[in-house]
């Protein structure tokens, strides 16, 4: 039983338009969708990202003072990082920050298996809160690593806190940012909601999880995924739409929906060279250099304090 997921759930779920956080997508199953999204051929933006990475690695590691620490926030299985990693020797500690405890941990072991030199010192958090940096890390020098587009997952404020927060790490160097790029709304909403319906299972998945850990009786039959363009917000909407009339108990709350009403459960925002560059300048970081894909689709931003 998750209270912590069963109260942000109600909250959500009682607000005009109804919605749900995208940080409760990522359980075990979750996890595992995610992964199998980032191997689809719609979903460009993992291949556009770590051709990037494959390129410039060795460039982009170097920013990292030697003896300093690399901290990644929403590491998941850190597939990505290991590019960076295999090009650093002069690194003491990489921080992998996880809000998925046991995904994590494995993650942790594996990397110590490849890296023994490295210090790896796995920190179980939420990234849209503040972070307690780990003490083994303390007075590093530190270069923030915040890859996936994952920015884009959170609202202009949340995003601007996240960037602030960073800012104000002790002894912090920089910040390698990946962000999507705006592009045609059919390559985009292809990305968001694949052929073979990966995604709609990620995204329906909430409900799963919330029925498992909450005791909620959602039917996940009851509900369709759509995932539309806004070009106001310059996002993709992913919601989940009852298909009719009905009502949910959450542990004794009960939701009542309209056919056709939907749940908000995640937005994924894109931007230019233009709006980047506005949104870490209103965090207190400077735009050091962009570098972009082949395709020029996804770009990943150095950040200096
Ligand atoms: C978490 C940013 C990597 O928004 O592209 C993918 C999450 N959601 N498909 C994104 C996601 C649906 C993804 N990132």
């Amino acid at each position: 039983m998750s209270t912590e997921l069963l109260e942000d759930a109600i909250a959500g779920l009682s607000a005009s338009p109804k919605t749900l956080s995208p940080k409760w997508l990522y359980d075990e199953r979750g996890s595992e969708l995610f992964e199998q999204i980032t191997e689809l051929p719609e979903y460009y933006l993992t291949r556009a990202e770590t051709g990037i990475l494959e390129v410039h690695a060795g460039k982009l590691v170097d920013l990292v003072p030697a003896g300093g620490a690399l901290i990644e926030l929403g590491s998941g299985a850190s597939v990505k990082t290991r590019l960076l990693l295999d090009a650093a020797t002069h690194l003491d500690a990489y921080v992998p920050v996880d809000i998925s405890a046991d995904f994590l941990h494995r993650t942790a072991d594996d990397l110590r298996g490849r890296y023994p030199d490295l210090r790896i010192v796995p920190l179980v958090g939420d990234f849209s809160q503040p972070l307690d940096l780990p003490q083994p890390v303390m007075d590093h020098p530190k270069v923030g690593f915040f890859p996936g587009s994952t920015i884009g997952n959170l609202g202009p404020r949340a995003a601007r806190a996240l960037l602030r927060n960073a800012r104000t790490w002790r002894n912090v160097q920089g910040f390698i940012l990946g962000f999507d790029l705006v592009k045609n709304q059919r390559e985009l909403v292809a990305a968001y909601d694949d052929a073979r319906g990966v995604t709609a299972r990620f995204i329906g998945n909430i409900l799963v999880r919330l029925n498992r850990e909450t005791g909620a009786n959602f039917d996940p039959e009851a509900f369709s995924y759509e995932a539309r363009w806004n070009a106001e917000a310059t996002r993709i909407d992913m919601r989940l739409v009852s298909t009719r009339q009905q009502v949910v108990d959450l542990a004794g709350t009960r939701i009542a929906f309209e056919a056709g009403e939907s749940i908000h459960v995640s937005a994924s925002r894109k931007f230019t060279p233009d709006s980047l560059a506005a949104l870490v300048g209103s965090a207190g970081w400077k735009l050091d250099r962009t570098l972009t894909d082949a395709g020029n689709r996804f770009a990943i931003a150095f950040l200096t304090p």
